[in-house]
């Protein structure tokens, strides 16, 4: 693969970051997780919407336009012949010197974009399946400290749940934020339905995903009653579904938290519905971005 760096297209096994790069030496800077099915990028102009932002709440100025950034996509996707992948745009601080303060760090800020072929996360089994989770005893950041709906390259809060999730033999954690109620996975925003209504919390506590976004678009189009509010752990536990959404992941069920079956401890029928529904609007021009002229 050629991965773009800094406006040239680098092998990458050849691909050099600096050592003083202040997204390598302390996180500082922003990313997105994009995917590309059968030539259209999904959703691409929101998250170039979020990248912005993200850039923008930890004053970091993106040395692209906007135009630029979205070229600078397909044409890495383009170069590589890519129409099915995941990729991920990097943007940091840049180089700088061993301190921590921006204004060491004249720039220009580093861009990176790798691309991958990647057709999904999970086996389709475990789609069939479902996910064990635990609540992690770790809590999401608040938002008075690093907003967790900013994108940033400081993911050691997520790192440490997962870890949590890893010892106790599960698949995923469940983050609560510091009053207790429910944010979201590692890297995926939850819902949970009771009696026909979907629960999401609402972003102030965790990051603003791009899928969360269609899927609350596509239970209100399919009639489900959706509201955006916080919850618990009981509410959690005797929830009849609970279901995980990400780029990565799209749309995946939870199964068991902390060692109690939700619902009847399988897949339920209106995560299986939003899936398919989220699956049909994958791979068209309607939701993306097309990579090659037709
Ligand atoms: N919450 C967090 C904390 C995330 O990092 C999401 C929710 C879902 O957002 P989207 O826009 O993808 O629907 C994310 C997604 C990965 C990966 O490879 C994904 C993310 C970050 C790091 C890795 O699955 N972000």
């Amino acid at each position: 693969m050629k991965l773009y760096l800094n406006g040239e297209f680098v092998p990458e096994e050849e691909v050099k970051i600096s050592a003083f790069d202040h997204g390598f030496l302390y996180g500082d800077g922003v990313f997105e997780g994009i995917r590309a099915y059968d030539g259209y990028v999904f959703k691409l102009e929101e998250h170039l919407d979020r990248l912005y932002d993200s850039a923008r709440a930890i004053k970091l100025e993106i040395p692209l336009t906007r135009d630029q950034m979205r070229e600078a996509i397909l044409e890495t996707l383009r170069i590589n012949q890519l129409r099915t992948s995941y990729i991920r745009p990097i943007v940091t601080r840049g180089v700088g010197d061993l301190g921590i303060d921006p204004k060491k760090c004249p720039g220009p800020p580093t861009v990176l974009i790798i691309v991958r072929e990647w057709k999904s996360l999970y086996p389709e089994e475990l789609y069939e399946k479902g996910l064990r989770a635990i609540v992690a005893s770790t809590r999401a950041r608040p938002p008075e400290s690093l907003s967790p709906t900013i994108k940033s390259l400081n993911y050691l809060t997520n790192i440490l749940a997962k870890l949590e999730a890893n010892a106790a033999g599960a698949d995923e954690a469940i983050m609560l934020d510091v009053r207790g109620f429910v944010a979201e996975g590692t890297a995926d925003n939850l819902f949970l339905v009771k009696r026909e209504t979907l629960y999401t919390p609402p972003v102030a506590t965790n990051l603003p995903g791009i899928t969360r976004g269609v899927i609350l678009e596509l239970a209100r189009q399919a009639g489900y009653a959706v509201r955006e509010e916080y919850f618990g752990v009981a509410q959690l536990y005797t929830a009849d579904e609970v279901f995980l959404t990400g780029t990565a992941a799209e749309v995946v069920p939870i199964v068991e938290i902390d060692g109690r079956p939700i619902g009847t401890g399988r897949p339920g029928p209106v995560t299986r519905d939003l899936r398919e529904r989220f699956k049909a609007l994958t791979g068209r021009p309607e939701t993306g971005v097309p990579i090659y002229e037709k």
